[in-house]
């Protein structure tokens, strides 16, 4: 069956913070992203992009990371080309942890964070944090297949008192 209803094809994400005051432990955020084929159990992903972690297919690649919020412009970038990926992946959540090994460290902690989904020039998302700001990761948003096959976006921040390990077994929940 065709349709008209063309669905979400290729999104940037970009993640900003500010870095941690000298002498601190340093603000580092990851951007992460998970996919899920319709019976994948929502604690296992099929597979996770990370910074150390990449996409078999090349679906979805980290441009750009950073341990510390320094420089200017986006600290961290991620394409997902939602289009390109195969059809038995159903879903894919993005989001966002908080490395905890200088100790716990919360959204509300890290000065000036800016999280944003585009496709083209269209803001999708554009977030600051500021409602999870207890938590120590989140999910920023879910993209899901719709009946026709295409990929629709759901919005919303969930915040997690977890860390990146534990985090990623949450964030398909
Ligand atoms: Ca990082």
């Amino acid at each position: 069956m065709s349709t008209l209803n063309k669905g979400i094809e290729k999104v940037e994400v970009t993640l900003k913070w500010d870095p941690s005051p000298a002498g601190e432990p340093d603000n580092d955020l990851d951007l992460i992203a998970a996919t899920y084929e319709a019976d994948t159990p929502t604690d296992k992903p099929v597979y996770l992009v990370h910074f150390d972690s990449r996409s078999p297919d090349g679906t979805i690649t980290l441009n750009r990371d950073s341990r510390t919020g320094q420089g200017f412009g986006s600290d961290e970038v991620m394409t997902l080309e939602l289009e390109r990926l195969a059809e038995r992946y159903t879903r894919v959540v993005v989001g966002v942890v908080i490395q905890q090994s200088g100790g716990p460290k919360t959204f509300g902690e890290v000065p000036n964070t800016e999280v944003q989904i585009r496709e083209g020039y269209t803001d999708l998302v554009r977030d600051d944090f500021a409602s999870v700001a207890p938590s120590k990761s989140a999910v920023v948003a879910a993209f899901t297949r719709d009946a026709d096959g295409e990929w629709r976006l759901q919005k919303g921040l969930r915040g997690f008192d977890a860390d990146p390990n534990t985090f990623t077994a949450l964030m398909g929940g």
